[in-house]
């Protein structure tokens, strides 16, 4: 098998053409993607952003005031491990309450979705909420996972090939915030829908969401859907818990954006220096994370230094929370009509279910 890593996304135009998407998929994966037993093999379209991109986003964050350090660097290996383990602290209600509403739900999203659909999974990381969605639907025509992490992708494409075995599915690693390549299936679609769980769209500013949803609408044109798993506004206290659970794994998750620092560039960050702060803003409608550091410091990455006053933050992560009102009008001025809502009876969380406008 051809060395996949050939299609370097500086060789590929933005959001290629069905048929040209095609051509580039098979000239680095041969005429299907080949199925193999063992993760390691499993053939993928390539585009996982590479160390530099880390070194000089972190030293532009830390140059800026308010200091910054985007979130997307959380999930490396540790970082993916820890963010699971978040997942099953009891205070952490969103990823058990968007489970349980695909579980209850499911067949009522399949009959929206329709049939012979491409399912284009942004994120989708394990697959465990896609697994109950594709087992739900009616004939999918093909899977496309689009994961930052090529490891997790092989992983979770060698599961759902075993799990379905009759499903065409294209895996592509990349940075989906970036324009990327389509696979083109050998099966014709009836529409493609985009699935976006998890509530990752609350960790982008409103007007980098409407974007980000507009980016989606060209995907899935002309007569696509989105289904996208939406945390909603609640109360403060609900909130900052499921960011300060009792057992610290969130403090480990933010922290380790420190410790990955000292593990790949050397930086020199001291962990007990800092310490994890998450505080609901009303007025913005969101989470703010911080690194908050404990004295006046000085600290060295590679040939760069930043002096950090004592009580100074670097802000790590926003999660803005929606209501189903406002939800509805940030996607409907990227071009999307709201066809339903899916909650809890708590109504903690929402998946909602989009028609591309004509
Ligand atoms: C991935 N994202 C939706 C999570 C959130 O809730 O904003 C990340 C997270 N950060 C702290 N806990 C979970």
């Amino acid at each position: 098998m051809r060395n996949v890593t050939d299609t370097h996304p500086q060789n590929l135009p933005k959001f290629l053409p069905t048929r040209e998407a095609l051509a580039v998929y098979r000239s680095a994966f041969g005429q299907r993607p080949v199925m193999n037993p063992g993760s390691a093999n499993v053939a993928l379209l390539d585009l996982e952003p590479k160390e530099p991109e880390f070194f000089s986003e972190l030293v532009s964050g830390l140059s800026q005031h308010p200091r910054t350090l985007p979130c997307k660097f959380f999930y490396d290996k540790q970082g993916a491990e820890l963010f699971q383990a978040i997942c099953e602290t009891p205070e952490y209600y969103v990823t058990r309450t968007e489970l349980k509403i695909l579980q209850e739900c499911g067949p009522d999203m399949a009959s929206h979705l329709g049939e012979a659909v491409e399912l284009i999974g942004l994120g989708t990381g394990a697959g465990t909420k896609t697994r109950i969605l594709l087992t739900q639907l009616t004939d999918p025509a093909v899977y496309v996972p689009v994961d930052i992490s090529s490891a997790q992708l092989r992983r979770s494409t060698t599961l759902f090939r075993q799990l379905f075995p009759h499903l065409e599915i294209l895996p592509v690693c990349a940075d989906y915030l970036q324009p990327f390549p389509l696979p083109t299936p050998t099966h014709q679609p009836k529409r493609k829908v985009v699935y976006f769980p998890g509530s990752t769209i609350g960790n982008f500013d409103p007007p980098e969401a409407i974007g980000f949803l507009q980016r989606i609408a060209l995907v899935c044109r002309p007569g696509g859907g989105l289904l996208i798993g939406v945390d909603l506004k609640k109360d403060p206290v609900t909130l900052e818990k499921a960011y300060n659970d009792a057992q610290g794994v969130t403090a480990a998750f933010n922290l380790n954006l420190l410790a990955r620092a000292n593990r790949e560039l050397g930086a020199n960050f001291d962990l007990h220096l800092w310490k994890h702060r998450a505080i609901y803003n009303p007025t913005a409608g969101r989470i703010e994370m911080n690194l908050v550091s404990l004295c006046d410091q000085l600290v060295t990455i590679r040939d760069h230094q930043f002096f950090f006053k004592n009580d100074e933050p670097i802000i790590t992560e926003y999660s803005y929370k929606h209501s189903p009102e406002e939800f509805e009008n940030m996607a409907r001025s990227a071009g999307f009509a709201l066809r339903k809502v899916w909650t809890d009876t708590q109504k903690l969380f929402g998946v909602f279910y989009f028609d591309l406008l004509p």
